[in-house]
């Protein structure tokens, strides 16, 4: 009996098809996408896509992002390749203004979280950090007051045991941070949380408490009572782009999972199959 073998070549194609297009994928990924401006030298990273927004479209992207409290959706718009948080006067009491928000609606961890912002010229809490979603947890990649200690950019870890605890320090800027864009940057791994500001380590600490829970990523900017009014109004604090890349595992790592990558994309041969190619 003639057997036929005319398409034993063809039937392994989709094999190795997919590990192809697994490396070409890989190698477009790596050309395309930014890497973080901060972080250990060491460490290779991976974009989060789901986390990250360049904000360049013309509305604040409904399938990442809501809002803490209730301020009016204009406080929070999308132009001119930022998205634009703004404090404007409330003409009903009993709040004397309104804030602008956004607040990630799904949660993350470990990685590297990086913003491009622009503070408002006004004493207000300019926000860009991480709030645990299960626990008393939170790590303000930065807070800056705008105008009250311009050249300050907070660095704290909160957490509560019983009563608030927090873990703070700040950034001395040899310039006025309200005045020009700048990158806010947090390493948060297992061992350490480590703050930079464009591009350079500022403070790092021992990761003790901020380990067990997914994170929403907040970006805000706020009046605070404390803070005086934030005047003139409206006041606006602009983000060009918040971008989340998680560690690329170390190369022993990486070899297992590429490993077990492949052994899940190859098809089994026939001859495994019981057939004769
Ligand atoms: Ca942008």
């Amino acid at each position: 009996m003639t057997r036929d073998f005319s398409n034993c070549g063809i039937r392994h194609v989709p094999s190795y098809l997919g590990i192809i297009m697994l490396f070409i994928g890989a190698s477009v990924s790596e050309a395309v996408d930014p890497q973080p401006l901060g972080g250990p030298a060491e460490q290779q990273w991976t974009l989060a896509p789901a986390f990250s927004d360049e904000f360049n479209g013309s509305a604040v992207d409904a399938s990442k992002w809501g809002t803490y409290y209730e301020w009016p959706a204009a406080n929070r718009q999308v132009g001119g390749g930022n998205l634009i948080l703004t404090i404007t006067r409330d003409a009903e009491p009993p709040y004397a203004y309104d804030s602008g928000s956004v607040k990630s609606l799904g949660t993350s961890h470990y990685g590297y979280y990086e913003a491009r912002m622009k503070s408002a010229n006004v004493a207000a809490d300019n926000a860009f950090w991480l709030a645990a979603s299960t626990v008393v947890q939170e790590i303000d990649i930065v807070e800056q007051y705008g105008t009250w200690n311009p050249d300050r950019a907070y660095l704290t870890a909160w957490y509560d045991d019983g009563t608030l605890q927090g873990n703070g320090s700040w950034y001395e800027s040899p310039v006025n941070l309200t005045e020009d864009y700048h990158v806010y940057g947090l390493d948060w791994n297992a061992d350490t949380i480590g703050w930079y500001v464009d591009g350079v380590e500022r403070r790092r600490i021992q990761n003790t408490h901020w380990h067990t829970y997914g994170a929403y990523i907040g970006l805000s900017l706020i009046e605070m009572d404390w803070l005086g009014a934030p005047e003139p109004v409206p006041a606006t604090m602009y983000v060009d782009y918040i971008r989340i890349w998680q560690a690329v595992p170390e190369p022993a790592t990486m070899a297992l999972l590429l490993f077990g990558g492949v052994a899940m994309l190859r098809r089994p041969s026939n001859r495994e199959l019981g057939g004769a190619c």
